[in-house]
């Protein structure tokens, strides 16, 4: 009997002290259906070769990599991500990063929340949820961003810098990946600002972000104050 077809995508930049378990502790989560897609940036720690030598075994199922030649960028690799899922006929599409902040154990319930949405927001922000990033200033300068792009947008959920999400087909094919601009970060808000104007159900479950396990966070002040501009941009261009 065919069954649904859940794609994790999840873009890489020097995680190869994660991948691989990572990708070992999604296939032990046991959802049926699921199959992890990983979208590297030829990566020059080598997690594209350790990817490779994961499908040689042949011990995950469906298991595939995506190598951007191209400018790296992680909104770039999310928007080629999101069109091989498509490609690949995903019913479902969850997007997550590689170093454990987004946590396994959190994929089946935002499988769960698909019920009644199109789109559902793993969400530090709402009742449940928690930040566990370490350093003050850190979360901090997410609540800021957050808040930022909330207001100036009117973004409709709490926690709008979440790349944590799991999309129905239906709302991906509505965001139309194709088009999508963001070179960086911004992706995110640039992904929920069109499923917004598509009028796409979105709801948000509650999910702990975790503090990276390994390697170091590619976020730089330059990706943040790009963000920045990117809603501004975004937002002056609103009718
Ligand atoms: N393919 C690709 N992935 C990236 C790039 N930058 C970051 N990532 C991935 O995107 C996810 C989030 O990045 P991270 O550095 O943890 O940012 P932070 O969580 O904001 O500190 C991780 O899985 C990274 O490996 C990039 O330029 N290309
Ligand atoms: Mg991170």
């Amino acid at each position: 009997m065919s069954h649904l077809k859940v794609l994790a995508v999840i873009p890489t930049y020097n995680e190869a002290d994660n991948i691989a378990a990572l990708i070992d502790a999604l296939y032990g989560l046991k959802v049926r259906g699921l199959e992890a897609l990983i979208v590297d940036d030829e990566s020059p720690d080598g997690t594209s070769a350790i990817v490779e030598g994961l499908i040689k075994e042949g011990r995950y199922h469906g298991l595939r990599l995506l190598t951007r030649a191209g400018p790296p960028g992680r909104g770039w690799a999310g928007r080629d991500g999101f069109l091989e899922a498509l490609i690949l006929g995903a019913d479902f599409i969850v997007e997550m990063d590689a170093d454990f902040s987004h946590q396994p154990r959190h994929v089946p319930e935002l499988l769960a929340a698909m019920k009644d949405c199109d789109l559902a927001v793993g969400s530090r922000f709402v009742w449940g949820g928690a930040d566990r990033e370490r350093g003050l200033s850190r979360r901090l300068i997410t609540k800021a961003a957050n808040a930022f792009a909330r207001g100036a947008l009117d973004l409709p959920v709490l926690d709008c810098n979440s790349g944590f999400r799991c999309f129905s087909r239906k709302a991906m094919e509505a965001i139309q990946p194709e088009t999508l601009k963001s070179r960086g970060p911004s992706i995110v808000h640039e992904v929920l600002s069109r499923a917004q104007a598509a009028g796409l159900r979105i709801k948000e479950v509650p999910i702990e972000f975790a503090d990276r396990r390994k390697g170091d966070s590619k976020l730089s002040l330059w990706r943040l104050a790009e963000g920045y501009w990117w809603v501004l941009k975004a937002r002056l261009s609103r009718p």
